[in-house]
């Protein structure tokens, strides 16, 4: 899988690539990301890459002319390659589209700076405008890494066990479990009894429950869409 991220501030996006499970995925082959840096394709004395909004106002716009050049500059390949502008006005980022993502053989992400965009880049050259959560960055850049992250542990082998990403919060539209580790007891909370009980039913079952009692409480939007058993049904209505 290969990643091109067009932005302003590669080394931004460059020291995230680097650390632990993307890093590892980086030098072991198994994805590929190619930061471009969109001043590069700037022109004139001062390579400037923004100018004042048509009809007044404060704040800047980007430049129409650097992104479209970036964006020609990046090779293709072959199979599904897609355009994605990260931005407040986006379609909502979330696991679904994340696993989609991760059958396509090309992601090309373009972080916006400054006040916005010009709309013509978004009907020229791009197929898909993205955001990752209603509130505003100063840029694209958090997002386009948001986007790889999520993206890039999908991939066979990027994950050591591949159990954990099927596990995962989301994976079944809730939320997970509470989880512990040593000690046994800390700072006078002890580890729930059934977690040492070794009856792996029984765990099963607890874990289940603790999953569906936490998304009830804090995200019930997601029940509706949650992939729920009768047995999650009557654990539901017991709570
Ligand atoms: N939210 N999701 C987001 C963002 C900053 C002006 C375009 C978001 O993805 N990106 O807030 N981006 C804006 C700043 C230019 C990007």
């Amino acid at each position: 899988m290969k990643f091109d991220v067009l932005t302003l501030f590669p080394e931004m996006i460059e020291a995230c690539l680097r650390q632990g499970v993307l890093g590892r995925a980086i030098n072991r082959g198994l994805i590929h990301v190619t930061l471009i840096n969109i001043r590069d394709f700037a022109r004139g004395a001062h390579k400037t890459t923004d100018d004042r909004p048509y009809g007044g106002g404060d704040g800047m716009i980007m430049k129409p002319g650097p992104i479209c050049r970036a964006l020609e500059s990046v090779d293709r390949v072959e199979g599904t390659s897609r355009v994605i502008l990260l931005s407040p006005q986006g379609k909502r980022f979330e696991q679904s589209m994340a696993w989609n993502m991760s059958q396509w053989d090309q992601l090309i992400l373009i972080c916006g700076r400054y006040d916005g965009v010009d709309e013509r880049i978004l009907l020229a050259g791009i197929d898909l405008e993205l955001s990752v959560g209603d509130y505003v960055l100063t840029g694209g850049e958090l997002g386009a890494m948001v986007v790889v992250d999520a993206v890039a542990r999908l991939i066979p082998g990027v994950l050591g066990g591949e159990r954990s990403r099927l596990e995962d919060s989301f994976e079944e539209g809730l939320l997970k479990y509470p989880q512990y580790t040593r000690p046994r007891r800390f700072q006078g909370m002890e580890v729930p009894d059934v977690l040492l009980s070794g009856d792996h039913e029984k765990i099963r079952l607890w874990r289940r429950k603790e999953s569906l009692r936490r998304t009830f409480e804090r995200r019930p939007d997601l029940l509706e869409q949650a992939e729920l058993t009768a047995e999650d049904k009557t654990i539901l209505s017991e709570l």
